[in-house]
């Protein structure tokens, strides 16, 4: 058993939110005694108030003076391990996750770690759907949620853990050991919590610590482990695949022209029959295959899910069409990586010869001290107009400054509704792609992507009015 669990003393968990709350659990199963402790007196209360936390624990304000006899400490993942009121603990801090992946090996159930700047979510539940459609009992969670100290049920443990693990949860992580490990992607993100791109792109590798294989994004050097590089491997990208390896067919087969995904020699699936869009969904099918594969998944099983897949709320998702248009709602496009993909992928398929630009792109909210210029190529390709809403809105439209005969300036998600209402057309398409944080106006990416929707049904009603 990992020491870290043996001792069964006295434990500490700091932030009480869905994985503050998971681990306070665990610890008492575990037949700790749990210190809980959070920031904030109005949660402290509610929480004492309420039956959310187990009987015999008080949520406590922070005070580090009530940590001194604990170990092990978990800190969740939204609160900032280097802070400095943190500095003077006598122990280190752990993640839930890291408590997760060391009990798992005592017990003997396996690991599949995934990361990575943008997909995660969405590969992390096509492998978890494809290793149930295998036969296996997979138990999906981290970052998504359920936490990862809640998949574990004495009465019926999993047999494998498929986790989504972010960069804040891999900064406090020193024990992965995971049978596949991935870094789906790197671009830019959470640079004000981890510094700089190097701050995050080492808080993304811990992934890697103990892997026993991995999977790599050819097209991404960053995917790529720096140590250990020998390991059993699998990779996936936009090119032809090599032997055994996953990539792309773009040439004509007979009449159908259509792009497939293949492994080695073998076309498996064509981009026609997948339900999910974009080449990035291309890319996301691939990892999630061949992640899979290593976890000893069934091909045949996972092409069914595959075929079946629509993809997740909020994340490029048709939400309506008014009047001739496509309105997407990609709430979850909260960086300027997903925000590229989502623009590429909806560019290319709603472009014509008649009209290359046919998009309509919405941004804005929190920048999280992000680079926009990016952004600019495709937008110049694609995008008819770009309306920009919410706190950093000056910083995206300084940014994009070379396209401002196209960039207007809102102040609200409903006024940037309600000019586009008068400004597309037929056959363009809407793309609520934000490429930032939600919090200047909303709770989280998913109440912004519901006041989307409901904005696109609202002018629904509208344009079913008879005139
Ligand atoms: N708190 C403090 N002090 C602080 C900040 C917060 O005490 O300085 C307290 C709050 O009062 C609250 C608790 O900490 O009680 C919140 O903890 P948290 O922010 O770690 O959030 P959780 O509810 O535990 O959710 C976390 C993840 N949140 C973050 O990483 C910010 C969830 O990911 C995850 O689903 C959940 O654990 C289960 O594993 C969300 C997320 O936005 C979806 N992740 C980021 C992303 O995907 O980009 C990384
Ligand atoms: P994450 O959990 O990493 O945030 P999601 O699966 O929730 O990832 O997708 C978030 C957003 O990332 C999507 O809305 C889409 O805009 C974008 N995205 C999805 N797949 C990719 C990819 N392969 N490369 C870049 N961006 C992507």
């Amino acid at each position: 058993m990992s020491d870290i669990i043996r001792t069964r003393g006295q434990a500490a968990v700091i932030g009480l939110g869905v994985s503050g709350i998971g681990s306070v659990q665990f610890l008492l199963a575990q037949g700790f005694q749990v210190v809980a402790l959070d920031d904030r007196a109005d949660h402290i209360s509610a929480l004492n108030a309420s039956n959310k936390l187990p009987k015999g624990v008080q949520a406590q304000l922070f005070d580090p003076s009530l940590l001194v006899d604990c170990d092990p400490i978990l800190i969740s993942p939204g609160l900032d391990p280097l802070e400095p009121k943190f500095a003077d603990l006598p122990q280190r801090m752990v993640s839930d996750v890291e408590l997760a992946c060391r009990h798992a090996h005592d017990l003997g159930i396996d690991v599949v770690a995934i990361t990575g700047s943008n997909a995660k979510s969405t590969v992390t539940t096509l492998v978890g759907e494809m290793l149930k459609a295998s036969g296996k009992n997979a138990a999906v969670g981290g970052n998504l949620g359920p936490a990862a100290l809640s998949l574990f049920d004495p009465d019926n443990q999993p047999e494998v853990l498929v986790l989504e693990i972010s960069s804040f949860q891999l900064q406090c992580t020193d024990f992965v050991h995971a049978k596949v490990a991935c870094v789906l992607n790197m671009s830019a993100d959470h640079l004000d919590r981890h510094g700089d791109m190097l701050g995050y792109h080492t808080a993304k590798h811990r992934i890697f610590e103990g892997a026993a294989s991995v999977v790599i994004n050819r097209d991404d050097a960053l995917t790529r482990p720096l140590v250990a590089d020998d390991l059993p491997r699998i990779t996936f990208g936009r090119g032809m695949p090599d032997l055994k390896q996953y990539g792309l067919y773009t040439d004509k087969v007979e009449d159908d022209s259509a792009i497939s995904i293949g492994r080695g020699f073998e076309r498996l699936i064509s981009e026609s029959q997948l339900k999910i869009k974009g080449e990035h969904n291309l890319l996301n099918a691939q990892s999630a295959l061949a992640i899979t594969e290593l976890a000893g998944g069934d091909l045949k099983a996972s092409l069914d899910v595959l075929l079946s897949f629509r993809g997740l709320a909020h994340r490029c998702v048709l939400a309506g069409e008014v009047c001739g248009v496509d309105y997407y709602n990609d709430s979850k496009g909260t960086n300027v990586g997903a925000t590229l993909a989502a623009i590429k992928g909806l560019g290319a398929t709603y472009s014509s010869v008649q009209q290359p630009k046919c998009l309509h792109v919405i941004l804005g909210g929190v920048a999280k001290e992000q680079d926009f210029a990016p952004l600019v190529s495709p937008l110049t390709t694609y995008a008819k107009s770009i309306c920009v809403f919410g706190l950093d809105a000056p910083k995206i439209v300084d940014d994009l400054k070379v396209l401002s005969d196209r960039i207007k300036r809102f102040d609200s998600l409903d006024q940037v509704m309600a000019h586009l209402q008068t400004q597309a057309s037929e056959k363009d398409a809407v793309l609520f792609s934000p490429a930032c944080a939600s919090f200047d106006q909303y709770q989280n990416y998913m109440q912004r992507g519901d006041h989307f929707e409901s904005l696109v049904s609202e002018l629904a009603g509208e344009g079913d009015e008879p005139s």
